[in-house]
């Protein structure tokens, strides 16, 4: 018992994780030892905390531990792959029954997540892939297909905008599957369809408002961005950051340089209704149901699919007003 809150305590310092998460660990261990049933203990190395999208996700996955009685550790990596990695490696001292990892970046994940496998603890991937050699080293990945997001972006920017343009980006988090993928998916739409359409300035703002709106500002200063006919965001959160520096700029967006996005979170749907913001394809946050009915198939021994996909829709000014009321995040 010393030792594990020891190590608890050290986890903590070193992972930013909450010392209240590791306590009710223990304690869980404890009154389920008492009460001769055992509660189950999951780990969930989250990402951070830097869109409204990673708060809904977060949001879906306490509720669902909380209703199915499932005792959940949150672990934010706050941007940084060293505290996912350090946040795993207290998970596994901490002997959960399972971790969920959302990786903020897809590679360098071998050694930790080979350490989880030979500790018997299986890894559910949720919401951003892992490239890694050996995929025994993860259960499943979870996810939405960010290439079809890119694409479908990139239909309706070149339907709206005739096929023929300037462009900028705000790409993701470097390293992010979900920045790799929604460039790879816009881009290559552009090229191989048309190629009249041209993104000729395109830059990370890390999924940040403030970071988007920041890169906007530069971009519009500049030669190519005081020509541009659109701005396509990997995320919603950035796309409104660009909202405000296009106003700030004394233009109109959604007007005057169109908006299209991706994730399809509340204030996207309200940006639509105002005219600011053109598009956003759904990327839907809500894992709580879905990876804890993956979990239980997992403990009882049951085989799942590597990948499941979550499916995704494109939505735009014509629905925004309509659909706002029904949106859960
Ligand atoms: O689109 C973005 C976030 O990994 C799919 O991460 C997720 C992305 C999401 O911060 O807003």
């Amino acid at each position: 018992m010393a030792r594990s809150v020891g190590l608890c305590a050290a986890a903590v310092l070193a992972a930013a994780l909450s010392l209240a998460g590791c306590q009710k660990a223990d304690e869980a261990r404890t009154g389920a030892e008492a009460g001769g049933k055992k509660q189950l203990v999951v780990g969930f190395a989250q990402t951070g905390a830097e869109s409204s999208w990673r708060t809904a996700e977060t949001n879906s996955m306490r509720k669902e531990a909380e209703a199915r009685g499932i005792k959940l550790l949150i672990a934010f990596g706050q941007g940084q792959q060293a505290n996912q990695i350090k946040a795993i490696r207290s998970f596994i001292t901490q002997k959960v029954d399972a971790i969920v990892l959302a990786p903020i970046v897809e590679t360098g994940w071998e050694p930790v997540l080979t350490e989880a496998k030979q500790a018997g603890v299986p890894v559910i991937l949720v919401d951003r892939g892992v490239k890694v050699s050996d995929n025994s080293l993860y259960v499943t990945l979870i996810a939405s297909d960010f290439v079809a997001e890119g694409e479908m972006a990139a239909e309706w920017l070149a339907k709206k905008l005739g096929g023929k343009g300037t462009i900028a980006e705000l790409e993701g988090t470097t390293g992010a599957a979900p920045a790799i993928d929604r460039k790879k998916g816009f881009d290559e739409t552009l090229a191989k369809k048309y190629p009249d359409m041209k993104v000729v300035l395109s830059q990370s703002a890390d999924f940040e408002t403030g970071k988007g709106k920041e890169v906007m500002e530069a971009f519009l200063k500049s030669d190519k961005g005081r020509q541009l006919q659109a701005v396509y965001a990997h995320n919603d959160d950035m796309a409104l950051g660009a909202i405000q520096a296009i106003q700030e700029a004394g233009m109109k967006p959604g007007q005057d340089i169109l908006v299209v996005s991706i994730d399809g979170v509340k204030p996207a749907f309200e940006a639509m209704v105002k005219g600011t913001l053109n598009a956003t394809v759904e990327c839907n946050p809500l894992f709580g149901p879905i990876t804890f009915d993956t979990l239980r198939k997992v403990l009882a021994g049951e085989a799942v699919p590597k990948y499941i996909k979550n499916e995704d829709q494109l939505f735009d000014q014509s629905t925004a007003a309509q659909v706002i009321g029904s949106r859960e995040y």
